[in-house]
């Protein structure tokens, strides 16, 4: 337990000191950073106030590949040099563009195998502490694959489930499984291009190997293989962990959430789980409520045990339990400067090495579980599946302990934001049609009557390098003031909630026509779908979008776009990739790691939208950026010939309002 004294021990070690109303709009991440400056300890937004990005890297103009390198191009004269391989500008940007895909898709399916691991020995009675809790979802799933349902018990379907789903990370030939649910056009354009992924670990071996020095050398055959890698991730190993997730845990519906530091309670024992397997999270949530350790916490004079969500765990979590959550990325160091933080247990990615520091500096116990993410200055208590409790309520344990030794001046920023979330794609169908029609119709015929404009997606993370939450907030609000329907994940719905507009009443904020169809079901204009690996659930509301029709025969011919404009991970890029490839014009935000003007640019930003899949698109500005995608989404409208729907139902809007005026 660190002393008083080691708050005023620890000196910043930077130089350059931010205002931090300039860094984040989160009220709370800056009255932290100001407490953390006062405090001496330094967290992310003064590392990146002192750590320079690296101009080259930013433009992806260095290669170091092999040890005649690293070599290093400029930027400003992109074809004036080669490496000492003889490799150009474009074969280096490629290649390590495909090794970002590489990583992100590699982290997803990494995470959802984990699940389907889960799921396996759930089946075959291995593990007691999770069980099926949605039937329902496990013979939607069985069936969306061609798994024969009808009179058949749920082990048995799950067992089929389980061996056919395993192909989405182990089959060495052939298409993926969830292949089977992509529209049939799309389906065809990825099959002449080749591009049809066959299992994930395949598919990133083969990117990793392609990209070696001396291997592929054409940045258009090395982008296939970026989209079919990336395609394993969004059609693949994600769309296992969403699903799985739902069958395991419930499939997300409407739920009234609490979001932001004021979750945070002084008087009890409070516990932050931080990454991306629910399993954790489940089990912790097993552990606060064991009777035993209540009765603990309350011996300790805590009131009760308080579990808080952080990123994309705590996403799912937020979604199916209402667990409120305390901040996105960004405000994980934030959190702790509260000192009221008694553990924190971690999983995988997102997970700031910089967290180590600032626990050791409030006396908060920061603990790694996963045997894929150890840090140096954590404690290291594994977490296993089949015996997941003796890891949580030993977490459990410590923050009680904690709790009792207080001795770190608390100052919690008393900020509650609500929100409501859990918009599963099935939970869409029941709020739109209701149980006994439920169906995407609804949706289908406001776009096309022109109510609603088009359909975002807004998602990902925030990055210190722009001001947190504010690219996301403004974006979406130039997109719902312009009737698009905007659905959210991961750590861009944490921005949007703080800032009020995932409630019903945000309805307001909206376009008349998107107002009037947010009024009449009683949605939010901004619908918050979970984790990063739900984006998976954006996909097959966007394949229902076309099977339901009226829209036309591919995902590309859709009036819909996505955005990342905050991005930071490797995971993003291949997000970016897999909606690109699935016929998504989708926007990054911030920076984009490749040289404008050159052949690789090109194919990425124009011709892969030629070859019948979308295209990406780049802004760090978010008006520009909303103007991008409606632009896209316009071309789109008029492509489907429902462009003078709009203008009709805006018409008679602008008729009706003036009546009402007069
Ligand atoms: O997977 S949005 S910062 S927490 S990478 Fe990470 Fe980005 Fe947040 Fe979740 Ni997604
Ligand atoms: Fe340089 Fe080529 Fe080696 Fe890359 S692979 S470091 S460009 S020599």
């Amino acid at each position: 337990m660190p002393k008083e004294t080691t708050l005023k021990e620890t000196t910043i070690a930077t130089k350059k000191v931010r205002n931090p109303k300039e860094v984040t709009i989160c009220e709370s991440t800056a009255r932290m950073l100001e407490k953390a400056r006062r405090d001496g300890v330094e967290i992310g937004f003064d590392r990146a106030a002192n750590m320079r990005a690296c101009p080259i890297g930013a433009d992806s103009a260095c290669c170091k590949h092999c040890a005649m390198g690293p070599c290093r191009l400029n930027s400003k004269y992109p074809y004036k040099q080669v490496g000492v391989c003889g490799a150009n500008i474009d074969t280096i940007m490629s290649r390590n563009f495909a090794r970002m895909v590489a990583t992100g898709s590699a982290c997803h399916n990494d995470h959802g195998m984990t699940m389907l691991g889960v799921f396996r020995d759930v089946v075959n009675g291995n593990i007691d502490d999770y069980e099926i809790k949605d039937t329902n979802k496990l013979e939607q799933v069985a069936r969306s694959i061609g798994i024969e349902v009808d009179g058949r018990s749920p082990k048995d379907i799950a067992t089929d489930l389980y061996h056919e789903l395993e192909k989405t990370y182990t089959q060495v030939e052939g298409e993926i499984p969830f292949a089977k649910r992509v529209p049939e056009k799309t389906l065809e354009t990825w099959r002449k291009l080749d591009i049809v992924p066959r299992g994930a670990m395949r598919e990133v071996m083969e990117l990793m190997s392609r990209t070696h020095m001396g291997c592929d050398q054409h940045y258009e055959n090395i982008t296939k293989q970026c989209s079919r890698t990336a395609l394993a991730d969004g059609w693949g190993g994600s769309m296992v962990a969403t699903e799985i997730g739902d069958i395991l845990f419930g499939t997300p519906s409407a739920v009234s959430v609490e979001v932001n530091m004021g979750v945070l309670k002084e008087d009890q024992v409070n516990i932050i789980v931080h990454g991306h397997e629910p399993n954790l999270f489940d089990s912790m949530f097993a552990s606060v409520n064991e009777p035993t350790l209540v009765e603990a916490a309350e011996r300790a004079g805590a009131k009760g045990i308080n579990l808080v969500g952080m990123c994309c765990s705590g996403l799912e979590m937020m979604s199916r339990y209402g667990v409120p959550h305390a901040g996105n990325f960004m405000s994980t160091e934030a959190v702790l400067v509260t000192g009221a933080v008694d553990a924190m247990a971690v999983d995988i990615q997102c997970i700031k090495q910089g967290l180590a520091k600032v626990a050791e500096c409030y006396g908060t116990h920061l603990f790694t579980t996963n045997p894929r993410c150890h840090i140096e200055g954590a404690q290291h208590i594994e977490f296993h599946e089949r015996d997941p409790k003796t890891c949580t309520d030993e977490v459990v344990i410590k923050a009680i302990s904690r709790f009792k030794n207080r001795n770190t001046p608390i100052e919690i920023p008393k900020i509650v934001n609500k929100g409501i979330h859990g918009f599963s794609h099935e939970y869409i169908n029941y709020m739109l049609g209701g149980s006994f029609r439920a169906s995407y119709s609804p949706l289908n015929d406001n776009i096309i009557n022109g109510r609603i404009r088009g359909v975002a997606g807004v998602v990902g993370c925030v990055n210190p390098r722009v001001k947190q939450d504010w690219v996301h907030v403004e974006l979406v609000k130039e997109l719902i003031k312009n009737d698009v329907l905007v659905l959210q994940t991961g750590c861009s719905q944490i921005a949007l909630t703080k800032a009020g507009l995932t409630t019903p009443e945000a309805a307001i904020y909206a376009g008349p026509g998107l107002g009037e169809v947010c009024e009449t079901v009683g949605m939010p204009p901004v619908l918050g779908f979970g984790a990063c690996v739900d984006n998976s659930r954006i996909l097959i509301a966007a394949s229902e979008m076309v099977r339901i029709g009226g829209l036309g025969d591919s995902i590309a011919d859709l009036p819909v776009a996505g955005a990342a404009p905050e991005w930071m991970s490797e995971k993003a890029i291949a997000i970016g990739q897999y909606f690109v490839a699935s016929g998504f014009f989708t926007v990054f935000g911030v920076t984009f790691p490749i040289v404008e003007e050159t052949k690789f640019h090109k194919h990425l930003f124009e011709e892969l939208e030629h070859q019948g899949l979308g295209k990406w698109g780049f802004s760090p500005d978010p008006y520009e950026m909303a103007k991008m995608m409606i632009a896209h989404i316009d071309k789109k409208r008029k492509a489907l010939g429902i462009d003078k729907a709009r203008e009709r139902v805006l018409m008679d809007m602008a008729d009706r309002r003036a009546v009402d005026a007069a």
